[in-house]
């Protein structure tokens, strides 16, 4: 579907109200969020990001359209979350030690709970003991989420850490990351976006 041009531009401006508002009457038309947040708010951080490196905007301005888009999430957070199943595994999610990024990780535990996993959310700047924590409470999948390319190097530890134990699985992903920088480190899989990591953790509760 096509992008919705005021919620572009009102993440862009980081106009948190006017995200709000666009998103409520989405809300209230019945509109396809998963349409606005594909084609309207990732693309807006996007040029965030895009902006940024041409040194057009600075953190500030990143920072206030972060603020924006997290406002139009947690309007829609209940929508994707809606699930009828019971809680099938605990999962927990976290961005690396080093790392402050947290929508994408926001969003891969929004998917999460949305196909009905129990999901215990680390926060960001997540050591190992951090993880192990969330594993001594129960988790068996561990997601590890990064941004930049400097900290992307801490999910080898939390693999490495992890290798000794047969039952805990560790899927990372986030921009900078990719399967083959995962395979490189022996994580056990990685995720290209939010739904793509929920299939990999559905494929591995069944088998
Ligand atoms: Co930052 N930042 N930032 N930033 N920031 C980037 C990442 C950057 C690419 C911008 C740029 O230069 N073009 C760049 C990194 C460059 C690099 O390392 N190669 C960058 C930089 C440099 C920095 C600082 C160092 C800037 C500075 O201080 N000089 C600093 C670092 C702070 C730190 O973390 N220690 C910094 C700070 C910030 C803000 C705090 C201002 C803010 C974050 C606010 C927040 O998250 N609450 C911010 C923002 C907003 C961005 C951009 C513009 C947008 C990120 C975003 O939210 N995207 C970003 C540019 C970009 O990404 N192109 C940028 C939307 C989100 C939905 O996408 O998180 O990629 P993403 O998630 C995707 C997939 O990656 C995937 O699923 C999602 C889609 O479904 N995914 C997973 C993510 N995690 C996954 C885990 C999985 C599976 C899939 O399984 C476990």
């Amino acid at each position: 579907m096509a992008r919705n041009e005021n919620l572009y531009l009102a993440i862009l401006k980081g106009d948190r109200s006017s995200v709000q508002t666009i998103m409520q009457e989405a809300i209230d038309q019945n509109l396809d969020v998963n349409d606005l947040l594909d084609n309207s708010m990732i693309p807006a951080m996007r040029e965030m990001g895009e902006r940024f490196s041409r040194n057009e905007v600075y953190v500030p301005e990143m920072l206030i359209a972060a603020r924006a888009m997290q406002a139009g999430l947690a309007l829609i957070e209940p929508i994707l979350v809606k699930s009828n199943h019971q809680p099938r595994e605990t999962v927990a999610v976290g961005t690396v030690k080093g790392d402050l990024h947290d929508i994408g990780k926001n969003l891969v535990a929004i998917m999460l709970k949305g196909a009905g996993y129990e999901v215990v959310d680390l926060g960001t700047n997540c050591s190992v003991e951090k993880y192990d924590e969330a594993v001594a409470a129960g988790a068996k999948i561990v997601m590890c989420s990064a941004l930049l390319t400097t900290t992307m190097t801490y999910m080898e530890e939390v693999v490495k850490h992890f290798q000794s134990n047969n039952s805990i699985k560790v899927i990372i992903g986030g921009a900078p990351v990719t399967k083959k920088y995962a395979d490189s480190i022996g994580a056990y899989a990685y995720g290209r976006d939010a739904n793509e990591a929920v299939k990999i953790v559905d494929r591995i509760v069944s088998q």
